[in-house]
């Protein structure tokens, strides 16, 4: 086992991944940034290490910084948590030449499923299902306007190097493609360096499951259930929960062996994220694959009992998988919120600041997953998100309940956030039916614009 982990990430996932080394007896070294020097990280951790200034690409996107860091105090292993480095193949590798555990998958690994083409053609050949669409690069939008009328409309455009909605693009008529696609192209290239880009059929309100699976570096795998992760705005999630609504035993098992079809496929380990839209007819459809630790793995922690940063962990000191597939049951429902500094009245621009007053809910059931702290001051150089409320009960509308209680109770003063939205979100009538799908926050927002109108 490791002695010592540096934790190449800043928030409230760099504080989870300390409590975790914690438990295990593993000390911990923080790096941060100029700007994160006040950071609830780097007061959590043993050791920390100051690797630049703020902007992420002169600090926490700094490879060498963070070796030299590793190095200098003896770290075993760096965990990456998740953004920033966690991805980056060429990260992995480097790790592995310095004598560093990576914790996460082979560089190969996610190199492989980096590529989001490559990933679906992959796949395909592992005969998972993956939705309709091309399989070789598109050159041209002339070209791609050919293909798209065999494929049909209302269809999505997505770039090969994304993942998440960047460079993304949903078309409805042959008359917005060629546009789209020029958009979608450029902003690909921007954002990835890489324009390149391919077509699958749109699944029109459709739900995004995702499942959690397990694997060890000796072919052992396990699903821990799925997440359903519909509720986005803009790409970024929302609102998370395990297991999904109305998801019977028997998909939760065929969508289970199928995550683990598509992780052997190619040799995974560590813990990983298989992504499906999942259409009204219960079809389900491989769209992509996640290479490292996800924000909304607390859900699953909840409803398994399984500590997955704990097994990540175990698992990239070369311990075997002791969890058996059939040890895994799923209990309860877990509900996640994404809690960001931003304001929803200005059309959720982030808004950071000092906190100047500062509750958080507890309780039975209750999780929280955060680096604030009182007179914490917010900066505006990284994401917005400023903590996870998680619940647990013994069924949805429990949970859903329990969800409400911990929002109304929360008082964070000096900023702006998205808790009254999140819990006007618990009270709507289709959320707790159970109605929801990827069209959800947007026709929410429609209609709060249409009670402000009336
Ligand atoms: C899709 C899809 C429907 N059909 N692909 C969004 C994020 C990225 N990980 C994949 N995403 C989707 N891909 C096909 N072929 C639906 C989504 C999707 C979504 C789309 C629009 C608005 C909200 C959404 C929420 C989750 C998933």
């Amino acid at each position: 086992m490791f002695n010592k982990i540096l934790i190449a990430n800043r928030g409230e996932i760099a504080v989870r991944i300390i409590r975790a080394c914690r438990e295990m007896g593993i000390s911990t070294v923080a790096v941060y940034s100029d700007i994160d020097k006040d950071s609830l990280h780097v007061q959590l951790a043993d050791e920390t290490i100051c690797i630049g200034p703020a902007k992420a690409r002169d600090s926490y996107l700094k490879m060498d910084r963070i070796l030299s860091a590793a190095i200098s105090t003896g770290a075993d292993a760096i965990h990456p948590g998740f953004g920033f480095l966690s991805e980056s193949p060429k990260f992995a590798e480097l790790c592995m030449k310095c004598n560093i555990v990576f914790i996460g998958p082979s560089a190969r690994v996610i190199e492989r499923m980096g590529n989001k083409q490559e990933a679906r053609n992959t796949m395909i050949k592992a005969r998972v299902p993956v939705v309709p669409g091309t399989t070789n690069p598109v050159n041209s939008a002339e070209e791609g306007l050919k293909i798209a009328k065999e494929i049909g409309y209302p269809l999505i455009i997505k770039a090969s190097s994304g993942g998440g909605g960047k460079g993304m693009r949903i078309v409805h008529s042959s008359d917005k493609f060629i546009s789209s696609f020029k958009t979608a192209s450029q902003e690909a290239r921007n954002a990835f360096g890489d324009d390149s880009l391919y077509i699958e059929k749109y699944i029109q309100n459709a739900r995004h499951i995702e499942v959690q699976i397990l694997a060890d570096n000796y072919g052992n795998t396990v699903h821990l259930g799925e997440r359903d992760c519909s509720i986005q705005r803009r790409h970024q999630k929302l609102i998370e929960e395990a297991p999904a609504y109305g998801i019977s035993e028997e998909l939760r098992k065929e969508m289970g062996l199928t995550a683990i079809k598509a992780a052997q496929s190619i040799s995974y380990n560590n813990a990983g994220t298989v992504e499906f839209i999942l259409d009204k007819d219960n079809r389900y459809y491989f769209i992509e694959m996640n290479t490292r630790l996800q924000v909304e793995h607390g859900v699953t922690e909840m409803v398994t009992g399984i500590d997955i940063v704990k097994e990540q962990i175990l698992i990239a000191s070369g311990n075997k998988l002791k969890i058996k597939q059939e040890d895994i049951s799923i209990k309860g429902h877990a509900i996640e919120c994404r809690i960001n500094a931003e304001s929803p009245r200005n059309n959720f621009l982030p808004y950071p600041g000092q906190v100047t007053n500062l509750h958080m809910p507890g309780g039975c059931g209750v999780r929280i997953d955060s680096a604030l702290y009182h007179s914490y001051r917010i900066p505006s150089t990284y994401d917005s998100l400023i903590a996870k409320v998680l619940v647990h009960d013994e069924s949805r509308e429990e949970a859903i309940k329990k969800m409400r209680g911990a929002l109304g109770e929360i008082i964070i003063e000096g900023i702006e956030t998205n808790v009254d939205f999140l819990y006007d979100i618990m009270n709507d009538t289709d959320y707790c039916k159970g109605r929801i799908n990827t069209g959800f926050v947007e026709s929410f927002l429609d209609e709060a614009r249409l009670e402000k109108i009336c």
